[in-house]
């Protein structure tokens, strides 16, 4: 592998994109981190998926099988096999501190043995970082889940087996669990549906700014999806700057805010979660790395400069 990358306006080492993909999964989750902190009022900032359990939820959502994932400070626990098909995922922490926890699918043909050895190789050397889409691809991603802490999410897991990785404390053990028959087959109430293919987002140039935002992956590499403020005098290489911070918040003189958003997800995969945006206008960026164009030994141009951004309006 290359372990240098040229981008348009010069070379970035491996490892600064590999912090970059984690600093956009920490920019790009819904409903937490210092970014949406420091813009959201207080009353915000819990994710609606924390104030809305289950038991509340409309009738139609019963219908779906609940997958209840437990984040202990010893591990996870998780049955071993799940209902496959539309599921909602429930991650609770019972532990003492915030984590985060990354949800992704085995690729067919490969082991458990692979996954646990890749992570003991990728944890010492971030170089490593890319070889994780031989193995698996990522279904989702939720960032800061605090001690006490609910988060829901919806997915179609199908069938298949499934990885969950604690990013906040890399010497806890992976977790493997499967899903080998389809059940749910019950699409939640949707209120917007965002198909990102490369690299387009296709999506209404109007959506609520409230309820469950679908977000489809029909393209051919993984992409996200970071929802920030729009402002029409940042030029596409300035955005790729604001996403490039290797360290800290941006500062508050940043030219645009980032509100939350769906971290990277592969192709094929489909995940819902829970917005709330007050009226305005926004835009949708994938500052990823063009990993096709990687493993061709072409220039990995980040999503964004091939166009990969998306103006919308949240109306009253
Ligand atoms: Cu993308």
């Amino acid at each position: 592998m290359k372990h240098r990358i040229s981008l348009k306006h010069g070379t970035w080492p491996l490892p600064a994109l590999a912090a970059i993909a984690v600093l956009l999964l920490a920019a790009a989750c819904s409903g937490s981190g210092a970014k949406e902190q420091a813009v959201a009022p207080a009353t915000q900032a819990p994710p609606a998926t924390e104030a809305a359990p289950p038991t509340s939820a409309p009738a139609e959502k019963a219908e779906i099988p609940v997958v209840t994932i437990e984040a202990t400070d010893d591990g996870f626990k998780v049955p071993e096999v799940v209902p496959g098909g539309i599921v909602q995922v429930d991650i609770t922490n019972s532990g003492g501190a915030p984590i985060a926890v990354g949800l992704l699918r085995m690729k067919e043909g490969h082991t458990q043995q692979e996954l646990i050895d890749f992570k003991a190789v990728a944890d010492a050397n971030p170089d490593a970082f890319f070889g994780v889409f031989e193995l698996a691809g990522f279904i989702h991603t939720v960032q800061d889940i605090a001690p006490g802490a609910t988060t829901t999410f919806y997915t179609d897991l199908r069938t298949g087996e499934f990885i969950l990785n604690d990013d906040t404390h890399p010497e806890r053990d992976l977790a493997f669990f499967k899903a080998e028959e389809i059940v749910g087959t019950t699409v939640p109430e949707t209120a917007a549906t965002i198909d990102m293919v490369d690299f387009a987002y296709n999506t209404p140039d109007t959506m609520p700014g409230k309820g469950l935002w679908e977000f489809i992956n029909s393209g051919n590499q993984w992409h996200l999806a970071a929802v920030t403020t729009y402002n029409p005098d940042v030029t596409p290489e300035q955005l790729l700057a604001f996403f490039s911070e290797e360290s800290g918040p941006p500062p508050a003189d940043a030219p645009v805010q980032a509100i939350g958003g769906l971290p990277p997800i592969s192709p094929g995969e489909r995940v819902w979660i829970e917005m709330d945006l007050t009226p305005g206008e926004y835009q949708l960026v994938c500052p990823l790395p063009d990993v096709v164009a990687m493993a061709e030994g072409d220039d990995p141009l980040p999503h964004l400069l091939h166009g990969m951004v998306r103006r919308f309006t949240v109306e009253d």
